[in-house]
Formats: structure tokens, sequence, C-alpha cells
């Protein structure tokens, strides 16, 4: 038709691409590859949000461009759909996880299509499909097998409200990041994987990446490497001593007591009698607490003196032991030796409790305590005069030759618990068996390749049971389908309810696996088995899906070595901030891994990241449901277009900034994509016959369309599209003015919109004739020389006074000029009536008329 009619031509072309595969990749291919990955969706019930859009189209715009300039784009899309969340969906609503996920994924890949973005669909992975999560158990018998998985108690955060336990990272404020309800520590038993034996590496290749600077510092505290020594003060009257962590070796004279955290094991053996009431009053307090709220700076102080006290191991001095929670179980040893002086916690908490705090640490006679500055040691005996960095070496050597300390690194990054009592995860593919059938297992050979060196373990009233390894070969374990999948409650699996699943006689060689109540089948590779009931947390399949792009429906391995040499690791990873910490960093730990087993040639899986800012709603403040300041980006692509909501999207400002959406701008952005098809359309919806093939577009015209191709090219490349849409709407502006425009102009303009708005592009570059997608290119060039003007801007002066100004030809004499500057009605108007006494020119920028 002659008018554009948004919805017809985005229904007509999104189809178009569905049935013609349009932006399908091959691994076999000459071209150079792109590869640009987003952070996938969890496909929620509520569907997609504004957030979506916002950064898939930006990877989008930069997917097509690269496909535009001749490059084998690998631009994915898949489903992280394990979780919490669906689970708790299908709680509610009383359908399966499975039938939901579903659903969900259906319902979000149709959104997503409803916007355009350029995925190759015959590439998505599903974390929730076993053909995928084989894959994830497979990499779990990776770490499994090099001793990095192990099973234990641990003190872990338990929500009643959820009725499950969350990561350290999921909870927020003493508060589930989930639904922000309250969390208690609660002694579990535990998956946990060994991801502090990669600490070094991971802050080392820290360097090898392109990433946001903040991002980088956010995973460099939260693995938080420090070195100081321990130090063991002897306690009165016990054979124990205390043992404790310090950044700070050189304060040690300035100690004036000691704290256990509540969780210390000691506490109970150092508290008198007369002070367990108290002791055990303040410890359930504890629990309630998260850690953030217990270190904060800003709260007060609270502690209880044990009644016992410690010996200090230099001066031989009496030193009292407190409890305090300021003071973490999960941090160096869970114990201190307080240094009120120099400590801003310590000082607060000798105030309150009225103990002493002798400065050792000089800076000048101004020092105001807590003084944390650079300075000599005072009150320190044998150690005055030294600066406290000499002192600190020179004390943990003391330490060490008397046998009560040594040197010691710390981190803050703590082992990654890596189950959870759910039902909605990716079995572990381990089971449990008696050390007797273990050993025979071991001996038999069927599986040696698969077991670690020290065998995986777990310790209950119930006895030692020993984990084998599912073989590989018989992978995947299934997730075995229950009616009911709510959580106990207890802390135990809702997997336990799938008995015949759980309790079994196993076949170790094979895998095999029938019910236990049944008969033991014959052979020796049948032993007594139970299935561990935890699942792995949703982090699990995230951690590896960029490598199941390259290679999907491969059944033999995780990804080709062809498709993984080829590809290699993303170009581009666009997503959000929030992901900083636990994704970005337990991807990086797997494929580390990974790297270590020769699956992957590289040592960092995301080279180069970008975060897109988050958009706030039209008032300012952060999108959620209870603000109900949300927009709905269906409804804003029923209303105008996707191609006006993507354009419209990377127009409100750089796509890094954190920025409000504003519903006013939209029109303008509408109207802009109506410009242009105005261009290249005419009246009676043929091409509009200003478009002439062959026709020479006059030198400003061909400046500003270079200019433009120069710099949207470049823009896009930097991921500033707000900027490369203005540029675009200066040059349809200027084509908008001209009587007649070359085919060249027309075809490039159209070229440089498709990354934003691909329908309208594809639709005018069809009516432009050409047969092939727009997507395919060919991106337009510019020609540097076209760049270059011979015009000069001259300022028009009467009497030394600005009055106007025009663009001459630079080879313009003075009196060309002069002409030019007459014709000006505001110089005009200031010399008429008057006599010109005089003209001064400077060449290429001023002519000043004297007139009186
Ligand atoms: C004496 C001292 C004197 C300390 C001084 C600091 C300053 P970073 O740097 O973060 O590693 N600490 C040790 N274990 C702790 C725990 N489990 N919970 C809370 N605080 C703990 O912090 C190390 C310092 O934090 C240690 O050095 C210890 O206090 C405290 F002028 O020891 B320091």
């Amino acid at each position: 038709s002659a008018d554009y009619n948004f919805s017809e031509i985005e229904k007509t072309w999104q189809k178009v691409w569905d049935e013609e595969k349009t932006f399908a990749c091959s691994n076999d291919s000459d071209k150079e590859k792109y590869f640009i990955l987003d952070m996938f969706p969890y496909p929620s019930g509520a569907g997609l949000h504004i957030g979506h859009p916002l950064g898939y189209t930006g990877s989008d715009i930069l997917a097509r461009y690269q496909r535009a300039k001749g490059k084998n784009v690998l631009h994915p899309i898949g489903w992280d759909a394990f979780g919490l969340a669906t689970e708790q969906y299908a709680i509610k609503t009383g359908k399966h996880p499975r039938t939901t996920s579903v659903e969900r994924i259906g319902h979000f890949r149709n959104q997503l299509k409803s916007v355009g973005f350029s995925f190759d669909y015959d590439r998505e992975v599903d974390t929730t499909d076993s053909k995928y999560y084989r894959w994830t158990q497979w990499i779990f018998l990776q770490l499994f097998k090099r001793g990095l998985a192990y099973v234990d108690m641990r003190p872990v955060w338990w929500c009643d409200e959820l009725k499950t336990v969350l990561a350290n990272e999921e909870v927020i404020d003493g508060k589930s990041e989930r639904g922000n309800h309250p969390v208690v520590r609660r002694n579990l038993r535990q998956v946990v994987l060994k991801i502090t034996k990669y600490a070094d590496r991971l802050i080392e290749d820290l360097d090898l990446v392109d990433w946001p600077a903040s991002t980088k510092k956010m995973q460099q505290e939260w693995i938080g490497k420090s070195t100081g020594a321990t130090a063991r003060f002897a306690l009165e009257g016990m054979d124990e001593s205390l043992e404790i962590y310090t950044t700070r070796p050189d304060t040690l004279m300035g100690v004036t007591y000691m704290v256990l955290s509540p969780e210390h094991p000691l506490v109970d053996k150092l508290t008198v009698a007369e002070k367990k009431d108290e002791v055990a009053a303040y410890i359930t307090a504890a629990a309630a607490k998260s850690d953030l709220e217990r270190t904060d700076l800003a709260k007060e102080k609270s502690g209880v003196f044990t009644g016992s006290y410690a010996v200090h191991p230099i001066t031989g001095d009496k030193i009292p032991v407190w409890i305090a929670d300021y003071v973490l179980i999960s941090y160096g040893t869970g114990a201190i030796m307080a240094v009120p002086a120099h400590d801003t916690r310590d000082f607060e908490f000798a105030e309150q409790f009225n103990l002493p705090i002798p400065q050792v640490i000089k800076g000048s006679d101004e020092d105001v305590l807590p003084y944390t500055g650079d300075g000599v040691l005072v009150n320190s005996g044998e150690f005055d005069g030294l600066h406290w960095k000499e002192a600190k070496e020179k004390i943990t050597a003391k330490l060490k030759a008397e046998g009560t300390g040594e040197e010691s690194t710390q981190y803050k990054l703590r082992d990654w618990l890596f189950s959870r009592q759910r039902y909605w995860g990716e079995p572990f593919p381990i089971a449990w068996v008696s050390e007797e059938d273990y050993r025979k297992a071991e001996a038999s050979g069927a599986i040696s390749e698969w077991l670690p060196e020290e065998p995986v373990t777990y310790t209950d009233e119930d006895g030692t049971v020993f984990a084998l390894p599912v073989p590989p070969s018989s992978l995947p374990l299934e997730l075995p389908y229950v009616e009911s999948y709510e959580p106990a409650g207890t802390g135990e699996s809702p997997l336990k309810k799938a008995e015949d699943w759980m309790e079994i006689w196993y076949n170790y060689a094979t895998g095999a696996f029938v019910p236990a109540s049944g008969d033991k089948p014959e052979g020796e590779e049948w032993v007594r088995a139970s299935r561990e009931t935890n699942t792995m947390p949703q982090w699990a399949g995230s951690c590896w899906y960029y490598l199941r792009y390259m290679d999907p429906h491969n059944s033999e391995e995780l990804a080709s070595q062809a498709a993984l040499e080829y590809w290699q690791t993303p170009d581009m990873y666009v997503g959000g901030a929030e992901h900083a910490v636990l994704h970005l960093l337990y991807a990086r730990f797997w494929h580390k891994v990974l790297y270590d087993c020769g699956v992957v040639p590289t040592k960092e899986p995301f080279g180069k990241l970008f975060h897109q800012g988050m958009l706030l709603g039209e008032d300012g403040k952060k999108i959620s449901k209870s603000a109900g300041n949300g927009v709905d980006p269906v409804t804003v692509v029923n209303e105008y277009g996707a191609d006006t909501l993507r354009t419209y999207l990377m127009f409100l400002g750089p796509l890094e900034a954190r920025k409000p959406w504003n519903s006013k701008g939209i029109g303008g952005v509408s109207r802009f994509l109506n410009k242009i098809w105005r261009e290249i359309v005419g009246k009676d919806g043929e091409l509009n016959p200003k478009v002439k093939d062959g026709y020479q577009d006059d030198k400003e015209t061909e400046k500003v369309l270079h200019e433009t191709i120069k710099k949207v090219s470049a823009d896009i490349e930097a991921l500033s599209f707000n900027t490369a849409i203005s540029q675009l709407m200066i040059l349809v502006n200027h084509l908008q003015g001209q009587e007649t425009i070359s085919l060249f102009a027309a075809k490039a303009l159209v070229q440089m919109v498709s990354p934003m708005a691909p329908h309208i592009g594809e639709e005018l570059w069809s009516r432009l004739g050409e047969t092939k997608s727009s997507g395919h290119g060919p991106w337009p060039e510019h020609d540097e020389s076209k760049l270059v003007t011979d015009e000069v801007n001259i300022v028009f002066q009467v009497m030394g006074k600005t009055r106007g100004q025009a663009k001459v030809s630079k080879t313009a004499t003075q009196d060309e000029v002069l002409e030019i500057a007459k014709q000006d009605p505001k110089v005009a108007s200031h010399i008429e009536g008057k006599t010109i006494r005089k003209v001064i020119y400077v060449p290429g920028r001023i002519l000043n008329i004297v007139a009186n």
C-alpha cells in the first residue's frame, strides 16, 4: 500500500524470516565469525517485560550490522527455565512445572518474535530439556572426578516461607532476594563446589577481559583476597588455643580483648556457667541477622563477655574473650584479636563496653582514634619505632619462631553451595552406596575414569555413604515425574517422594536401575543405592549455555571441537549489571574447569561485556509491580509497531545509562520512520519518483550522506545507538529538502535504518528492487573524499558587530564574498543609506564592513 502500515509489514516480514530461516547461521563458513550473546531470559509467567527488548534490541542491532558487513553471525536465544519461580508458579496454579515451562517458553518466544529479533531459533537451548541438562550433569561429573565437589553439613540460609535453602547471594539484608521473606541459619546436608581453588585465577584472569571496570572491581571484592597472619592465643586453664586471623599483625601489642563469632565451636567451652543464659539468648538473636546487618558500621555494637580469658602470645597478659555478632563465622577463623585504637568496629565496641583503647600506631601528634592511617609503632616494646609494614613482617616472624602463628592468605569467596532442596532442577548424577560396594565398583575398573582421587562421602547417624558417579554414557539422569513437587518444608527435597527413583538396585557399570522394592537383578555390578535428592541450583544451566549454542544438537559432546574452535567465545556479551558477581563468576569458574579438562580452547568465557542500563518507569522510579509503573512492550508494539519500539528504546539515551521511559517522545520516533517511508514510497505506492538511479547528489547531500555512513557505522560498533539515530534523523531531514536523490542515497538510508527498524528496512529494501534480505547487506561504505568540503563559513560583520554568516567557496574573492554579504537582510539593513568606507576580509573567517 502507499501508506506505512507497520502492523501489516511487521507480520509479513516476521513470517518470511521464520519460513526462510533468514538468520540461521552455519558452523561451516569461510566468513569471519561474530558471536553476539544475550543473557538468556527466564521465561517467567509475566512474560516479556520492557527490560528484555532494551538489551536485546542493542545486541540485535549489532548482530544485524555485523551480518550486513558480511560476517557469519551467531545470535542465539534460549531459556533459563529451571528454578524457584517456575516451581512457585506451578504450586500456585496447580500445573506441573514441566507443563508450565513449555507453555511459558512458547509464549515468550512468540513475544520475542513480535519484536523482530534476528535470533537463530534453530539453535534454541532450554536448560530443563534433558538433552541439554545431560551436559550440565556431565560437567558436574568433570568437577566430581577432579575433586571439586564434596558433600557436607553446612550452616546455610534457610527461608521458612520459600521452604528452601538460599545461597549467600540470594539473601539481601536478612531477607530472601526473591519475595523478601525472612531467613535464618540452619545446618543441612549440601553439595558444595570448590570454587575457592580457582580464586587466584579468577582474580588474575580479569586482566584478560574487556569488561566495565566497576564489574571487574565487584568480582575482585567478592573474591576478596587479603594477606595477614593467623595467630594462636593460649586460653587460660585450657589445653586448646584460640586461632584468629588478622590483616594487621603489626597491631598485636594493641590487643585488649578477643571476639568469637556466636557460631564459633569454642563458644560453649569458653562460656562460664553464670553467662550461659545470656550467651544462649545472644546466639539466637544473631541467627536472625544477615552478615551485612551484623557487620554494618552504622549499627550499634552488641556482645557478651564469656567470663574466660586468653593469654597474649608476647606479653603474657590476660585478655578477656567476648562473643559478638560483628565477627562472622564464615571468614578467617571466625575469631579475632580486637585492636580498638586502629579498627573502627573494635573502637565502637570498646567504647560501648568500656574496654581499654591503647594506641600502638602513631601517625602524628594530631592522631584521632580510631587511627587507621600510616605510621610507626608505639607502646609496642621491642617493636617501637618500626614502620607498620615492617612491623607486620617482624611480628609475624616472631610468632612463627615461637610456633604461635604464621603468614596467611584469606579470601572472602566461599565454596559454592551448589544444591537446593527443590524439585525443579537438574538431578545430581551420583548414587550413594556403602563403602564396600564403592570399593567393589572401584576395583572393577568400570568407571575408574570418573572416580575422584578421594571418595566423596557423607556421614550421618546412619553411618557413612560413598558417592558413585552415574556413568556418563547413561546420562541424562532424567528428573522423575512426581505428582507433588511442593517442598516438604523439612529441608528434604520433594524428590524423596519419588521412592522408586530414589531407592534402587543400581548397576554402577551401566547406570541402569530398578526400584529397591523389587528383587536384586543378577550380576556383580548391581548394588543397593540411594539417589542424591537435592537438585542443582538455577545457576548451573546458565554456566555454560553459550557453549551449547555453538553446536546445540550434538548428542555426542556438549559441542564439537570444531565448533568450539570456530566460535571460540562470544565477541560481545550484553546483559544486566546485576549479574556482575554471581552468574558471571560461576560461569568463569566452570569455563576454567572445562579449559583444564581440554574441552574449551579459551581461558575466559566472555572477553567483552556490556551492561545495558536499567530502564526506570515514567516516574523515574524502579519499575515494580507494587509501584504499578511498568511499561508493557507488547502494548507498545501493538500501538506503534516493533520498529518504533526498538528505535525509541535506543533513542531514549545511551544504552548503558539508567534512564526513565518517556511515553511522550515515542510519537517523534514514529514520525521519523514515517518520513523515511515517504522518502522511498510515492503517494501512489510505487517508488517515490524523487529517487533516481544514476542521479548525482549535490555536494552537500553527498557530504551529509557519507558523514552519516561513517558516524552510524562507528556508533553501532561502539553500541552508541542514540547518537546513530540522531545522525540518521539529520540525514532524513536533509534528504527531505532535496527535490531528487540518488538511488545510492536511498539504499544507504534504508540499510542504515534496518538494524534498528528491521521490518520497515526489509519492506523498503524490497521496494527498491532488492530480492535478498536487507539483513544480509551490503552495508554502505563511506567515501572519505566526500567528507571534505570546498566551502567555508564566513562571519559577516558591520562596524565590528556580527550581523550574519554564510557558506562560501574557499576560492571566492573578496568582492564575491562582499556581494553575498550584501544580500543578507541583516547586513543590508545595517549598511542601508551608508557609504562603504573600507572592507576587511580575513579569508576563511570574517568579512568586516566599515560604513557610515
Ligand atoms: C586486628 C586488626 C587491627 C584488624 C586493625 C584490622 C585492623 P579484611 O581486610 O576484610 O580481610 N576480621 C578477621 N576475621 C573476621 C571475621 N570472621 N569477622 C569479622 N571481622 C574479622 O579484614 C580482616 C580484618 O577483619 C582482620 O584484621 C580482623 O581485624 C577482622 F588495626 O585484626 B583485624
